[in-house]
């Protein structure tokens, strides 16, 4: 099994390596595949494996994000320290703000250190509020951390191996496949989290199309049907977007013209395509993916 991967991030004197310090192994200085050097411990969970975790300053990993890109993406959890006192507090929401509009990381902690520090440390409660993702409270100085710690990775873990990855059916009119940019939009909207694979039949794959449908539109958790004349006069299409209405998918009509979406889909919260900001509609899509899936 793939190790689990955490990115263990904070401003400078937060205790990042006082908390490499607590996992029994021995820090190694690593060069990744962008050819940053980074300081890298690991530690062996029973039933889980190996759990590498990845020391790196906060600033320079939003600072140079496009360099940590590889890193970034590669990691299942990011944890980001602070020293729980109000001004660390405020500039370390600030760039995690940042970071997570620079890229698309499906798991954030906060770790609230400097508990032990009663005249200046924030309670956990707050900085969760703050930051809005799960935050827990520690001393790394204080020994009884280290088994703690363990007990945190033991938690990451299984929150990253259980959560589902969802399957996102495409349906278009294959002579679409160009105008929509079919292939694209899959390959972008799958690097977001959450998104396991993205389902859409390729002439050149030869299977047969009703085998196809028929495998895919099942297990599918959402449906997308790009919406144009040319879908329209589809059988294919109307076969999908009617077997998925059926099974009762979330249905995400994405259409130029709105005139050019089945009746029955007209009530559906869509997309408009734009052909100018294909990023843009892709974000787009894939907000209203997240809200129907009920992700994050
Ligand atoms: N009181 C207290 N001191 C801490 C805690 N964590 C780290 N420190 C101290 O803070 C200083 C900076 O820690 P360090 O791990 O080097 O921070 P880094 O720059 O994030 O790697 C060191 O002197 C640590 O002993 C904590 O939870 N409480
Ligand atoms: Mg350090």
């Amino acid at each position: 099994m793939d190790p689990l991967r955490i990115l263990l991030t904070g401003e400078i004197g937060v205790g990042k390596t006082t908390i490499m310090n607590l996992i029994p192994g021995e820090t190694i200085l690593k060069i990744d595949d962008d050819l940053n050097e980074l300081v890298q411990n690991s530690i062996e969970l029973e039933g889980i494996g190996d759990v590498v975790i990845i020391e790196i300053n906060l600033e320079e990993l939003v600072k140079n994000s496009k360099g940590y890109k590889n890193l970034l993406e590669n990691s299942d959890a990011v944890i980001v320290t602070t020293n729980s006192a109000m001004s660390n507090l405020q500039s370390t929401h600030k760039l995690f703000s940042e970071l997570k509009q620079k890229v698309k990381i499906p798991n954030y902690y906060i770790f609230a250190n400097f508990q032990d520090k009663e005249q200046t440390a924030i309670e956990k409660g707050k900085i969760e509020e703050m930051f809005g993702e799960k935050t827990i409270a520690l001393s790394a100085v204080k020994p009884e951390s280290k088994d703690f710690l363990e007990k945190v990775f033991y938690e990451i873990s299984n929150n990253t191996f259980l959560r589902k990855d969802f399957l996102v059916f495409v349906s278009y009119a294959t002579v679409d496949s160009g105008h929509f940019q079919i292939s694209k939009i899959s390959e972008k909207l799958k690097k977001y989290p959450r998104i396991g694979d993205i389902l859409y039949w390729e002439e050149a794959l030869k299977d047969d199309i009703y085998d196809y449908m028929n495998i895919n539109l099942e297990k599918c958790d959402i449906f997308l049907i790009f919406c144009s004349d040319n879908s329209k006069s589809s059988e294919p299409v109307q076969m999908e977007w009617k077997a998925a209405l059926k099974l009762k998918k979330p249905i995400i009509p994405i259409f130029q013209d709105e005139h050019c979406m089945p009746a029955l889909l007209s009530t559906k919260l869509g997309v408009q395509f734009r052909k100018d900001d294909i990023n843009g509609t892709i974000e787009q899509i894939y907000k209203l993916i997240s809200k129907k899936l009920d992700l994050s």
